[in-house]
């Protein structure tokens, strides 16, 4: 069994989730809850000693990995993400999936801090982090523009990785509506089978 902890709006832990569905996982999710801490306890430090989540332990190879880009790498290795890709594809795949785990998803929850749960009072902060998230946005809408996924015309990791913190931003009630081609791609994203049925079991999953 593949079992996945994570906190029950994790942006990072969506990504995991949304990725064991497209690839059709037999998992267990187990809810670890930020708010109460749950996250620094030692079994779960045990687990990531970072203590963030998501954390994955897959029984079957007798692994645990923490860092939600490496989770779906191996996801992607073990489940054959990547057999209809050229090797030149899943390279610019995993260029995404990196640059969304530099300078994107570390960016929106840094900007999320300054501007919305210290309500801007650090300015410099805000202003920084806003910066470098909305040039990070229009780097994405200018790609998208001619895209209609990160790469090749194919689903992939890459998107997953992005989709996780936009789905985010959006429950934050933060704005990203202005990026016509991030809405249009997020929205088609959002259609999938397998991205509404990751909420489902998210939301079953943590309901305690
Ligand atoms: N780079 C890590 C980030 C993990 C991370 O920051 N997770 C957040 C939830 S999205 C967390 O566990 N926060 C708990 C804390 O900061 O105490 C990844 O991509 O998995």
């Amino acid at each position: 069994m593949l079992h996945l902890y994570t906190n029950h709006d994790s942006p990072n832990g969506y990504k995991i989730v949304i990725a064991l569905e497209e690839l059709q996982a037999d998992y267990q999710i187990h809810h670890i809850n930020l708010s109460r801490g749950e996250n620094h306890k030692a079994e779960f430090l045990a687990l990531n000693p970072h203590g963030r989540v998501p954390v994955i332990k897959d029984d079957i190879n007798n692994v645990i990995l923490f860092e939600s880009a490496a989770i779906l790498l191996y996801l992607a290795d073990k489940y054959q993400h990547f057999a209809n890709f050229s090797a030149i594809e899943k390279a610019q795949s995993l260029q995404w999936m990196i640059y969304h785990s530099a300078s994107v998803g570390p960016i929106i929850g840094q900007y999320f801090h300054f501007a919305v749960t210290e309500n801007g009072e650090n300015k410099s902060a805000t202003t920084r982090f806003s910066n470098l998230m909305y040039a990070a946005f229009k780097v994405i809408d200018e790609h998208l523009a001619h895209n209609d996924y990160f790469v090749a015309g194919k689903f992939s990791i890459a998107d997953i990785a992005h989709f996780g913190w936009f789905y985010s931003m959006q429950e934050y009630n933060l704005s990203f509506a202005h990026y016509v081609n991030i809405r249009r791609w997020f929205n088609s994203l959002l259609t999938r089978d397998a991205v509404q049925q990751s909420f489902t079991n998210m939301k079953n999953a943590c309901a305690q």
